[in-house]
């Protein structure tokens, strides 16, 4: 078999690259570890930029987002016993964010694949990589006890943080940062309206909480948790009195508790990979970076690399130039670092750190205080969680 661009991943990054590449008349093919059902099943990203749900339009899979996503013009910070209101749209001279679920982006993604009757092989066993420092890549699966293998002109890395793609690479070809932080996420999903209209950040004594949301019906929450938490010691009635303690008084009272159906605790985690592409091997989205959720930059990172790397390969496959794809780790990285930054400012403006100490909390309290006084400072916020331009 044999394809222009062999995608490995189907999480958000490899279906909007493989659909942009697909309507443009690029052929591609996805291989994807898992099924298509435990694709759909991950609940992660709640939060969408203007630019990211812009290429999904583009992707001609924006139709339910705009139809069903909720635009948020600003959202709140929580600390002192108070909510204090970010206008987004004010501060940045009109941008908002729309709130639309991650599983339903890839539900839609999934959809318009068929639609245009690219292939998918989900349960692609073993995917491996191979001779992307030469001319003629190529990349092997097994399925159903055989192997196969698809010969391509560039293989796009699309398979997350635990994927094959980045592992390939030579060790000493590539540099990594990282950071560990010493807390999780305990996040849990209810079918019970949402306690504002907005998402609500709070700093608090006992650890940073959110409020956010799903639809006008069913709300996502989440408390920070030691790092060694285990999820099943938090009954539904544990995590609705822990929560309600980090909230404003009022806002706690006006929350609507409810059965979880889902419950889960995720780590946190600074990762960066330089560079971005080796020969014919390009990394996109987590297989790249990973940032802390704060900043609600996950997957819009991953959508911005699909801008760059789709981008270079039309301009390969239509002017024949490689100006593009020799950009594309510098350009991409640029914009990486930038949300590395505002994700790790964010988590440690907002969380409780064990070595914080009381000077560290005085610093935090001060630094929120500020914000609010300072439209200059508030700016900075705004501009960065409506996201950077491209
Ligand atoms: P994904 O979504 O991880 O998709 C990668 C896909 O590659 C497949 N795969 C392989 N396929 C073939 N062969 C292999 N060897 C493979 N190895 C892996 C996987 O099965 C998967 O389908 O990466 P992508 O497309 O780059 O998208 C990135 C986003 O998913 C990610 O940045 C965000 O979801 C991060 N994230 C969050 N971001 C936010 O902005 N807000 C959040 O609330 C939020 N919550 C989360 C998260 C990530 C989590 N992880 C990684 C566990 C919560 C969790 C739990
Ligand atoms: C979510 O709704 O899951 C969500 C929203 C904002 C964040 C992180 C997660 O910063």
């Amino acid at each position: 078999m044999r394809t222009q661009v062999a995608i490995i991943g189907s999480g958000p990054a490899g279906l909007l690259l493989g659909q942009l590449l697909s309507r443009a008349g690029i052929d591609n093919v996805i291989l994807e570890r898992a099924s298509r059902a435990h694709v759909l099943s991950r609940i992660r990203a709640g939060v969408l930029e203007e630019g990211t749900a812009a290429m999904l339009d583009e992707a001609g899979v924006g139709a339910r987002m705009r139809a069903e996503g909720l635009p948020h013009d600003g959202f709140d910070l929580a600390f002192d016993n108070r909510r204090h209101r970010v206008d987004l749209h004010t501060l940045t001279g009109g941008k908002r964010v729309l709130v639309y679920g991650q599983t339903e982006v890839t539900h839609d993604l999934m959809d318009g694949r068929d639609a245009i009757g690219a292939q998918t092989v989900y349960e692609a066993r073993d995917v491996q990589p191979h001779g992307f420092d030469t001319e003629t890549p190529s990349v092997t699966y097994e399925k159903d006890g055989q192997t196969h293998r698809i010969a391509c002109d560039f293989i796009a890395g699309c398979d997350g943080f635990h994927g094959i793609a980045r592992q390939s690479i030579p060790h000493e070809a590539l540099e990594t940062f990282e950071r560990i932080y010493p807390f999780g996420w305990l996040g849990i999903i209810a079918d019970v309206p949402p306690v504002g209209d907005e998402l609500i950040y709070a700093n608090h004594p006992r650890g940073f909480a959110l409020c956010s949301m799903r639809s006008t019906t069913r709300s996502r929450y989440y408390v920070q948790v030691a790092a060694d938490e285990r999820v099943e010691e938090w009954t539904d009635a544990r995590f609705w009195d822990e929560i309600r303690r980090r909230l404003p008084d009022a806002t706690a009272e006006a929350m609507t508790t409810g059965s979880s159906i889902e419950k889960s605790i995720a780590p946190l985690r600074s990762f960066v990979a330089e560079p971005m592409r080796f020969g014919r091997l390009f990394l996109a989205g987590d297989a790249a970076h990973i940032v802390p959720p704060t900043g609600a930059k996950g997957l819009n990172l991953a959508a911005s690399d699909v801008r760059y790397l789709f981008d270079a390969l039309r301009e390969y496959y239509i002017e024949k130039s490689t100006a593009g794809l020799d950009a594309y780790s510098q350009k991409a990285l640029a914009r990486v670092w930038k949300a590395e930054r505002f994700s790790w400012w964010m988590t440690s403006t907002l969380h409780r750190f064990p070595d914080q100490g009381t000077f560290g909390q005085r610093i935090q309290h001060a630094e929120l205080d500020y914000l609010f006084q300072s439209r200059a400072a508030l700016t900075m916020l705004a501009e960065n969680y409506v996201g950077l331009p491209f």
